[in-house]
């Protein structure tokens, strides 16, 4: 397995569309692997393929306290919402960014597993908000997109400092 570098806020390609899964094979059942070593790792509850730079419709998440109950979304589809709630949300691609988004209560999301089986998943709570999150990942929209123009720059001007804090002398001359 193997851990996959995540694109970070503003790279534009996170807001490429993702186009759906045409075949459940070997090659993307070990992608699906290296998604969940890599969102453990971060650690992070969720992980679209748009993040790690793969432009197909397919999720990893994991919401259990025990991390030990993964879910693997491909072409999902939400066929019923309900309510809305408004949580603080993280993102791995907006490293050390938290901000309140509101979104719907209740998801159900119809989408095919690991092994090309349609699933349906009724969805509450930190799960409903994880699934629609990363949905718009694969629909090209990063959770900052939620916030106002001036949050958002301060929050584009707050990575570039952490970036350039991060950068080895050598690149900062
Ligand atoms: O899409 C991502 O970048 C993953 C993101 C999912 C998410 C979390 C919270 C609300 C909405 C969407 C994360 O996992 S950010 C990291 C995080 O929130 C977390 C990490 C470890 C334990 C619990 C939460
Ligand atoms: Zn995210």
């Amino acid at each position: 397995m193997a851990l996959l570098p995540i694109l970070e806020f503003p790279d534009d390609r996170l807001r490429t569309v993702a186009r759906p899964v045409e075949r459940i094979d070997a090659p993307l059942q070990r992608l699906i692997d290296d998604m969940f070593e890599t969102m453990y790792a971060a650690p992070g509850v969720g992980l679209a393929a748009t993040q790690i730079d793969y432009h197909y419709q397919l999720i990893v998440m994991d919401v259990s306290e025990e991390k030990n109950e993964p879910l693997v979304l491909i072409n999902p589809r939400i066929v019923e919402t309900e309510g809305s709630q408004t949580c603080q949300e993280g993102c791995l691609s907006v490293p050390t960014i938290f901000a309140d988004v509101t979104r719907a209560e209740r998801v159900v999301v119809e989408a095919l597993d690991r092994n090309g089986e349609l699933r349906r998943i009724d969805a509450t709570e930190l799960l409903a908000v994880c699934i629609q999150h990363e949905m718009d990942h694969l629909a090209g929209k990063v959770f900052v997109d939620y916030l106002s123009p001036l949050k958002r720059q301060m929050v584009k001007s707050k990575l570039d400092k952490r970036r350039r804090q991060q950068a080895p002398a050598s690149a900062t001359g």
